[in-house]
């Protein structure tokens, strides 16, 4: 299967040991000596479009920053960037011509905080932190977050770009609804951030499905689903097709899997074959992207094409997921 050559020999250079005593990193990884984890700071991101994301992301680690901070910036840049069809402003539209996004975050303590079904705000991970952090839920959707969002300040915009409109007046001509795999969906960003403290946060952001039905929220405001961090583990992130992530709950189950020992590409890999098992995986893509407390690295897809971005020094590097289909 599947091996990075990077995954057995952590390097020395860029490793950061961390003491048990003073954080809960080395606990399971580690359990029978008291000798300080290695750990690689890191920040990585579902797609190779994201490593400027990835850049973003990294500057604020390698300046000491908290990782929070950093999946929440990093995220960002896609969220703005009307060219990326697949997140935030300039994403496609359900079938009644709304961009509707989606986006959850997680921090080193196991705080969650998610909006789902919201509108016209450029910045749903930026709602998503302060549904965390400044109220008693986890989850706003809909009309409630975007009230909430406006009640600190955000901005209500636009966000359908001309060329998401267009797109979505041809869809009209036809109305087929069928994701094509790799390409209609290929830029949803899940981040994963590994601080110089050894803490680990997370962040999920996108429009989701093209032209889905008016109302739908798929797997990345969901925690869990696309998304899933325990400081004392790891962290674990889901793109392509939700449903399908949604009904195992994907991202919990690869970090459920990593504390029993798998190492994070084992756990990707097992994670997308209870999909293939029981679903008609053929017709969709799902992508696992996960790191564990050492900085190590896994990910594996259904069809070939899914790759991701990772930055632990000045340079970010694309690498390629294997995948259960090789075509
Ligand atoms: C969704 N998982 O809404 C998202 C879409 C996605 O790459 O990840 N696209 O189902």
């Amino acid at each position: 299967m599947f091996s990075r050559r990077k995954f057995l020999t952590q390097s020395a250079l860029g490793s950061i040991s961390l003491s048990l005593g003073t954080s809960c990193a080395a606990k399971d990884n580690e359990s029978t000596s008291d000798a300080p984890i290695k750990f690689t700071p890191k920040v990585i991101a579902t797609w190779n479009p994201n490593i400027t994301a990835t850049k973003v992301a990294w500057e604020i680690i390698e300046a000491g920053g908290r990782a929070l901070d950093a999946v929440e910036q990093g995220v960002m840049v896609p969220e703005e960037n009307p060219e990326d069809q697949s997140v935030g402003y300039g994403g496609r539209p359900d079938r009644e011509g709304n961009v509707t996004l989606d986006a959850c975050i997680m921090d080193e303590n196991g705080n969650a905080g998610s909006v789902c079904f919201l509108q016209n705000i450029k910045h749903p991970i930026a709602v998503a932190r302060k549904v965390m952090e400044e109220t008693p839920h986890v989850i706003l959707a809909g009309e409630g977050a975007l009230n909430f969002a406006l009640s600190k300040g955000f901005k209500k915009e636009n966000l359908l770009t001309d060329k998401s409109k267009k797109e979505w007046g041809k869809w009209l001509e036809e109305k087929k609804y069928k994701p094509i795999i790799n390409v209609e969906n290929h830029d949803t960003i899940g981040m994963l951030a590994l601080d110089k403290n050894g803490d680990m946060c997370g962040a999920c952001t996108t429009s989701g499905l093209a032209f889905k039905m008016q109302g739908r929220v798929g797997d990345s405001p969901i925690i869990g689903a696309g998304l899933f961090v325990d400081n004392e583990i790891g962290g674990a992130t889901a793109t392509g097709m939700g449903e399908a992530v949604l009904k195992t709950l994907g991202s919990f189950l690869v970090v459920e899997l990593m504390r029993q020992g798998r190492t994070p590409q084992e756990a990707c890999e097992e994670a997308v074959m209870r999909i293939v098992k029981k679903q008609k995986y053929k017709d969709f893509q799902i992508g696992y992207l996960a790191m564990n407390k050492k900085g190590e690295v896994g990910s594996y897809c259904i069809h070939a094409g899914f790759d991701y971005a990772e930055h632990k020094g000045k340079e970010g590097e694309i690498f390629k997921s294997d995948s259960y289909l090789k075509e």
